[in-house]
């Protein structure tokens, strides 16, 4: 069972770096201060409320490894729900599962997410690649910009489909750092691009959590009408505090993850 999720998030995790070349650099980056492999924190996943793929959908690839369900959390402007799941194995990622409410959204939208869904085989959704399957569509630029105005989370969806959105850097476990501003700080003398939506620390001592992340890579997809450049995946970072019982919080904080989305926002 062990290799199975191991070789699952090997696989998501160099799908994910296929088209984030800035992770690359960071985890060499934050690597090379330290002699151990860095530690996720969690990866996150994104999907539609549709039967077909939805977040329990997802989930289910991560139950048949020992996952257990924790937390749920509400994004009422941007529709979204989420839940996320841990394992007993803490060496291994907290999982962050969200899906857009799509029946929230207009007929438009509806229109154009029930399309592409409507090309994902049923089979592939079990399959043990679904998870960095991509997309299972091909739309159009122009479908791509009426999706953004509406919902960049949907946009996004339509032109990387089923793949880790993040990676999360555990900075409790790093050896040369023991805060997030100095993670940041690194970060930018480095010449990276941090999220500055709400602040570039998300989150704080007092809620157990405080997170950073980089802007998403800006990487080119072909649609259906040629190539455009768009903004890919991005980089997390997150440092956890102990709870009164002296163990490490291991929830999510929605006011800060709803800044977090916005990782995928354009430059
Ligand atoms: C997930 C954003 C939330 C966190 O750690 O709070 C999140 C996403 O962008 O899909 O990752
Ligand atoms: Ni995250």
């Amino acid at each position: 069972m062990h290799t199975d999720v191991n070789t699952l998030f090997d696989n998501l995790w160099q799908n994910y770096l296929n088209v984030t070349p800035s992770a690359d650099k960071i985890h060499d980056l934050l690597g090379s201060t330290q002699k151990d492999d860095i530690i996720n924190d969690h990866i996150a996943l994104r999907t539609f409320n549709i039967e077909k793929v939805g977040l329990e959908k997802l989930a289910a690839h991560f139950l048949a490894l020992g996952y257990k369900e924790c937390g749920e959390y509400h994004f009422e402007a941007k529709k979204l729900y989420a839940k996320h799941y841990e394992h007993s194995d803490l060496t291994l990622p907290k999982v962050f599962i969200s899906e857009l409410l799509v029946d929230k959204c207009s007929a438009e939208l509806q229109t154009i997410v029930n399309d592409m869904v409507s090309q994902i085989d049923e089979d592939a959704v079990t399959a043990d690649n679904f998870l960095y399957s991509g997309t299972h569509w091909q739309v159009s630029t122009d479908t791509y910009k009426q999706l953004l105005a509406e919902s960049e989370y949907a946009a996004w969806m339509s032109a990387w489909g089923y793949r880790a959105n993040h990676f999360t850097v555990n900075i409790n476990t790093l050896d040369k750092f023991d805060n997030i501003e100095d993670v940041n700080q690194a970060l930018k003398d480095a010449g990276f691009t941090l999220n500055s939506s709400g602040g570039e620390v998300k989150g704080s001592p007092e809620v157990l959590l405080e997170q950073s992340s980089t802007l998403a890579d800006e990487y080119s997809v072909s649609f259906s009408d040629g190539e455009m450049s768009i903004p890919s995946c991005f980089y997390e970072f997150a440092i956890r505090y102990p709870k009164a019982d002296g163990e490490l919080y291991t929830g999510f904080v929605a006011a800060s993850a709803d800044k977090i989305f916005e990782s995928t926002n354009a430059r």
